[in-house]
């Protein structure tokens, strides 16, 4: 049975994955009276939606945590380095419990609308279950990665067999043994899906369209002694990973220009040893803005790729080709078996870069040139609508009749990527021009965004306020601060949901802030401590929510 929602609150949060159960637990430690609601039946967010095969952490378990309580860190162990879902999902179930959040949550319930009464200084929340809450507070909690583009072909209704987005899989499977399975895209889910796959179903026919540097995975099983070794060393990665470059324990220690070849050589395969994410986020950060370094690691990669595959016409499908784009420069995927995914008899890989996917028809995927692949099931691991999509995707309208998504259709602007100018007392994580899924691990991220707004509040009530905006020129200061540091890496020059490209119209800017993890939460730190300079606090005709 669903937990009513309030009609008066001081604050509501959308969303309850990695960030929405962290704010609302630290909301109700402020005192203040707070609830959260979910389009899903149960909490989990990312780790809810994403239950496809093979879907898994490419972060490390011991560090993809909340760190702001020991016995809650301690008390979980995890099975293996990079664990699945099912797992994932499991642990959000316990920080729940632990945290005893369920009965101040109510699910199956999505926000439809939010609109912000100028005079009385609250929101008005109205949810797809007719339900119409007012709310000081609305911290949008609704993940980086969460709208998923479904609607991707023309065509997909005609599909005669079942046809789903990664992000949407159902929680029953889709019993793919035997099946002729159609996955398009080759991202990181596309990659875990096809991996997994592979060995069970009749026949996979993989749509490739942009292929990705990919570096294989290393996952131990962890017993008790590795359960020992990552709890034992809490006190060190609770100081450390906040203040790395991407919110991972490990961080750029070498520096290119002064090494000679040989030992550059030597360190990229020590780190590619490591089997994790080290190459990409802790091997040389030189990466990211020199083209020639991009190249030489790039070219280090695309080579250990060749050797696995071979075969040259895979090898042109699947290794992405120099000039391309560099590696690194759009989310690296960790693999296990992936390529060699490609040497069974069962699978095959179709290009579509030149020859690219028309329509769905009832009997499967018709290419332009008009080739018909014929299947029983189409996976679509075709992405989402990042950073500003799930927000978007909420009738939003801030002071004077702005609505949010008409903003964001214009121009992405945030301030801090936590709060938006025009929309008071409005807060969001995951959101755009603050470090997330792109080069930070998100649970860092989250714990220090949810924190800061946490703190924000506190704030603002201790100064006898009730509403807080970003000023124009704060906003536009961060947005060019954002700008500058974007606009020097290459990232920025390469396509992929990073930048936007992804979405037909969306505005082109890099979305997650990348002067580092511990340079962001600097910044925070020292706004507030100032006293937020560059927002206006003021009060409310009303002092009281109702
Ligand atoms: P991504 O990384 O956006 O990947 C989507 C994939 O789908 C990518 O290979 C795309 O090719 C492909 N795609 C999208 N549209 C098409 C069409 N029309 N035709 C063919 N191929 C297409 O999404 P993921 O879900 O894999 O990963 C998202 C994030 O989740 C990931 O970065 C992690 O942080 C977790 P393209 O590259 O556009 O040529």
């Amino acid at each position: 049975k669903r937990n009513p929602l309030p009609t008066e609150i001081d604050a509501l949060v959308i969303g309850t994955g990695v960030a929405g159960l962290y704010q609302l637990h630290q909301l109700r430690e402020l005192g203040l009276n707070a609830h959260a609601c979910d389009t899903a039946t149960d909490v989990g967010g990312t780790w809810y939606w994403n239950r496809y095969p093979g879907a898994k952490f490419d972060s490390e378990s011991y560090i993809y945590q909340y760190l702001f309580d020991e016995r809650l860190y301690k008390d979980w162990t995890w099975s293996e380095r990079f664990p699945g879902q099912r797992e994932i999902e499991r642990w959000l179930h316990y920080v729940t419990d632990r945290l005893d959040l369920r009965r101040d949550i109510s699910f199956s319930t999505t926000i439809t609308s939010a609109r912000f009464d100028e005079v009385r200084g609250l929101w008005t929340v109205e949810t797809d279950q007719g339900d119409v809450v007012t709310t000081r507070y609305l911290i949008g909690c609704t993940g980086m990665l969460s709208a998923p583009l479904t609607e991707r072909f023309p065509g997909q209704a005609s599909f005669k067999g079942k046809i789903v987005h990664t992000g949407r899989y159902p929680k029953e499977g889709l019993a793919l043994e035997g099946k002729r399975v159609a996955v398009i895209g080759t991202g990181a889910t596309g990659i875990q899906v096809i991996q997994t796959i592979a060995p069970e179903v009749a026949q996979l026919t993989v749509f490739v369209r942009t292929p990705q540097y990919v570096l294989p995975m290393k996952n131990p099983k962890y017993g008790p002694k590795e359960a020992a070794w990552y709890k034992d060393r809490f006190d060190e990665l609770k100081t450390t990973i906040p203040h790395t470059f991407t919110g991972f324990e490990y961080d750029f220690e070498n520096t290119w220009a002064d090494l000679t070849p040989e030992r550059r050589r030597e360190i990229l395969e020590e780190i590619y040893a490591d089997g994790s994410l080290k190459l990409w986020l802790a091997s040389f950060v030189e990466m990211f803005f020199d083209e020639e370094v991009s190249e030489e690691i790039s070219e280090f990669v695309r080579e250990k790729m060749r050797a696995r595959l071979k075969d040259p016409r895979l090898i042109d499908i699947l290794v992405p080709k120099k000039g391309d784009y560099g590696f690194g420069t759009h989310r690296v995927p960790l693999e296990t078996q992936y390529l060699e995914a490609y040497l069974r008899d069962n699978v095959e890989a179709v290009s579509v870069r030149d020859n690219p996917i028309a329509e769905i028809v009832p009997e499967g995927v018709k290419l332009e040139d008009g080739t018909v692949y014929e299947v029983d099931t189409i996976i679509m691991a075709v992405g989402f609508d990042a950073g500003s999509g799930a927000l978007a995707r909420i009738d939003i309208t801030g002071r004077g009749g702005m609505k949010l998504a008409e903003e964001w259709r214009k121009d992405i602007r945030t301030m801090l990527g936590m709060m938006k100018h025009g929309f008071p007392n409005l807060f969001m994580t995951g959101a755009p021009l603050a470090p997330s899924a792109a080069l930070c691990n998100m649970t860092t991220c989250l714990q220090q965004q949810t924190e800061w707004i946490t703190n924000c509040i506190r704030d603002i009530r201790a100064s006898g306020n009730d509403v807080i905006e970003p000023t124009k020129e704060g906003e536009d200061a961060w947005v060019q601060h954002h700008d500058e540091t974007a606009e020097a890496t290459l990232i920025a020059k390469t396509d992929s949901w990073y930048t936007g490209s992804n979405v037909p119209g969306k505005p082109r800017r890099v979305l997650s802030y990348t002067g580092g993890v511990g340079v962001y939460r600097d910044k925070c730190e020292a706004i507030a401590k100032e006293g937020y300079p560059s927002f206006k606090m003021s009060k409310a005709k009303t002092t009281k929510v109702a």
